[in-house]
């Protein structure tokens, strides 16, 4: 057991050092020897792509890395991840073959990585997932689903700033009869928010959105458009504009060339409309923001 734990703990340290490094061949091969070793795809993304990325996040925070150099890694993990997944998607029970399942993260969140793992762990359970990547806007989203009937649109929100998008997108789904489920960090650590936005299920893992998507087959839920938000979560979508330019590329003086912005690094303007918007949502922000990822994002109402 010992053992097993360091092994793990070598591959996931090595792992972290070759995506830092950008070294594609070396992380490719860790990825591949582990499902060798008959890890399944899901554990591979969860006990070492994800983690790992979230070791980078926190390298970003200090400053030991850039944004460009998180993106690059990302990308390293997105190639992994694709070369990782199943190129056909294995039959269901009896040869059952399942309607689709759409994937996306709304207008505001880039975050599409979780999204790509939500989807290729999806396929590797069975179900035809498609992912529509980041930053998809509404009106797009419901000529995709009217056109293409999934089962089920999953929607990912890593950060706050997608929430508002987020439910946008439940309710232009719903108009068209596909029920929403919605996952991720931004969603904290139980369906509190995620009904409060109007989602017809919210799923920690992958593993609990198929037991949910199961349920849908067998019985599909009921859902409602245009369904009221509170005020709490309007007003929190009133400040959105300030929190979406924090994605935005921000001119800084570059003497010597050599610093790194860390994620969060703001002006203090920004960053307390951003602080009155995030506390709307139960996510803390200044210096500790791998710390408040983590924390339990429970809303206030
Ligand atoms: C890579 C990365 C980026 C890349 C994204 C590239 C890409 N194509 O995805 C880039 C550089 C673009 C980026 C940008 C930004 N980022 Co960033 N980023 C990260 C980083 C390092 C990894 C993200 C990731 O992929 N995590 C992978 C796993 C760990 O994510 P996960 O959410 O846990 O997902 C799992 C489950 O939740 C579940 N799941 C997820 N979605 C769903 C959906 C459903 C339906 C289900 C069932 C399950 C499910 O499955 C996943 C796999 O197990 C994180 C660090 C971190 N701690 O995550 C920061 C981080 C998320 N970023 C952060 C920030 C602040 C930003 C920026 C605002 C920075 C800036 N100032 O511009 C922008 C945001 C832009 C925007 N509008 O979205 C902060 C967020 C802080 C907070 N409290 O919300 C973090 C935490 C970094 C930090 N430590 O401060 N980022």
């Amino acid at each position: 057991m010992a053992n097993a734990t360091q092994n793990h703990l070598a591959t996931f340290e090595a792992f972290t050092t070759h995506l830092q490094n950008l070294d594609q061949e070396d992380a490719l091969s860790l990825v591949e020897e582990a499902l060798d070793h008959g890890d399944s795809l899901e554990s591979v993304v969860t006990s070492l792509l994800a983690p790992a990325l979230v070791e980078l996040g926190r390298r970003w925070v200090v400053g030991e890395l850039g944004g460009a150099e998180v993106r690059a890694a990302a990308a390293l993990t997105r190639s992994a991840l694709l070369r990782a997944g199943p190129a056909r998607v294995p039959e269901g029970p009896a040869g059952q073959v399942r309607a689709p399942v759409v994937v996306c993260c709304p207008e505001g969140e880039d975050h599409e990585i979780p999204a790509d793992m939500v989807c290729q762990v999806l396929r590797s359970y069975g179900w035809p997932a498609e992912q529509l990547g980041g930053e998809v806007e509404a009106a797009e989203l419901r000529g995709y689903l009217t056109r293409r009937r999934p089962a089920a649109l999953l929607v990912s929100c890593t950060t706050p700033c997608g929430l508002a998008g987020a439910a946008r997108a439940i309710d232009t789904a719903h108009d068209v009869g596909v029920p929403v489920m919605v996952g991720g960090a931004a969603f904290g650590r139980d369906d509190l928010r995620a009904l409060r936005l109007g989602a017809a299920a919210w799923a920690p893992t992958v593993k609990a959105a198929v037991s949910t998507l199961e349920e849908w087959a067998q019985t599909p839920p009921q859902v409602s458009p245009g369904r009221a938000l509170t005020d709490s979560y309007l007003n929190f979508e009133a400040v959105m504009p300030d929190i979406a330019g924090l994605g935005a590329p921000r001119r800084r003086p570059q003497r010597g060339g050599g610093g790194v912005a860390g994620p969060g690094r703001t002006g203090p303007t920004l960053r307390r409309r951003r602080a009155a918007a995030s506390g709307m949502v139960g996510v803390r922000v200044g210096g500790d923001m791998e710390a408040t990822h983590r924390a339990d994002g429970r809303g206030t109402g």
